[in-house]
């Protein structure tokens, strides 16, 4: 039965719940947690602009050798509250945290962990540009610790999705079937169904990358570029918040790229936290992710803040760009 639009995520979550035999509450009560720091994250971000120093930096670099901005770490805290007392969570990793942080010392077999980033684009903030956070939510394996448990390959997420601060705030996730889209009503504080059963367009016009690297890419991924700038009906689209140029990509189809480059092979973008995530959505979506030669939910990681390089999107479009990068060095 097609969930009806309007319907709110707490009544949705519920209704998927009754479908699963067994059920605890345990992960509805983790989705609705992960809400809840979202309206938390997004009230303050509305405001930040009108509160001294706010959208400012906390004079911290973090783990990921960027300048922490104080919504940065708002959103980080923001997330913890959310689900330090609760027990649903075992272990919470963050694009903000050196390491994990455990909030359940006796993490058992089936025990949820949360990977996040918690405020994604922040550079955007101060011009008051749609920015995100990303989410995936992993199950500890049995007989392994809970920090091996962090690295298993993105095909095994059992949830996964994002956030988006924009003109409205959405909250967009999969639990392994389908993708559904969820706005925001602050009035009632509450996130309604919206966007039920999105799927990605097959091909579509935009194209997402910042060119200022091309200098820096490879021959194959130059060429790729060349072509998609010669031929015609494609269009430039890159706000650099890549929870908002994903979300674009998903509703109106295209690619979005962020390659490696000589000097950085893997890239700019976090396998786990960001690239993970954002590849089941468009995966369940019947798009396509892939680091240019491999799947990305198929990546075994190796570190928690371990980058991939990214080309996801519409299927005709992830799979031209796969065939450039496959061809010959086209010099
Ligand atoms: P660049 C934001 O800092 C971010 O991590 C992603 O949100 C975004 O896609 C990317 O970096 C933008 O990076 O090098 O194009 O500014």
């Amino acid at each position: 039965m097609e969930p009806t639009r309007g319907i709110t995520l707490h009544n949705f979550i519920l209704q998927n719940q009754r479908k699963q035999p067994g059920a605890t509450g345990e992960f509805s009560a983790l989705l609705i947690q992960i809400s809840l720091a979202a309206r938390v994250i997004s009230r303050e971000l509305s405001r930040a602009g009108l509160i001294e120093e706010a959208l400012g930096f906390t004079g911290d670099i973090n783990v990921q050798g960027e300048e922490v901005r104080k919504m940065d770490e708002y959103a980080n805290e923001t997330f913890i509250r959310a689900f330090r007392d609760t027990g649903l969570i075992c272990v919470l990793v963050s694009e903000e945290l050196e390491g994990p942080e455990h909030l359940i010392q006796a993490c058992p077999v089936g025990g949820y962990s949360l990977l996040i980033d918690p405020l994604d684009g922040s550079s955007n903030l101060d011009c008051d540009v749609t920015v995100g956070s990303s989410f995936a939510v992993l199950r500890q394996q049995h007989a392994i610790s809970p920090e091996a448990s962090l690295l298993q390959p993105g095909v095994q997420q059992v949830a996964a999705g994002y956030i988006l601060y924009g003109p409205s705030t959405m909250m967009v996730y999969s639990t392994g079937d389908e993708v559904n889209g969820f706005t925001l009503d602050a009035g009632i504080g509450e996130f309604l169904l919206s966007h039920p059963h999105i799927r990605i367009p097959e091909k579509g016009k935009y194209y997402s990358v910042n060119e200022a690297n091309y200098q820096n890419w490879s021959p194959q991924i130059q060429a790729y570029v060349d072509h998609i700038k010669s031929a015609k009906g494609y269009s430039g689209r890159y706000v650099g918040s890549l929870v908002a140029d994903i979300h674009r990509t998903l509703l109106h189809g295209g690619v979005f790229l962020y390659p490696g480059t000589a000097k950085n092979p893997e890239g700019k973008l976090r396998l786990l936290y960001e690239a993970n995530p954002l590849a089941y959505i468009l995966e369940k979506a019947g798009g396509k992710a892939t680091t240019g030669t491999e799947r990305i939910l198929d990546i075994v990681p190796t570190q928690l803040h371990q980058r991939v390089p990214v080309i996801m999107g519409s299927p005709q479009e992830v799979s031209l760009a796969e065939q450039y990068i496959a061809g010959p060095a086209l010099v």
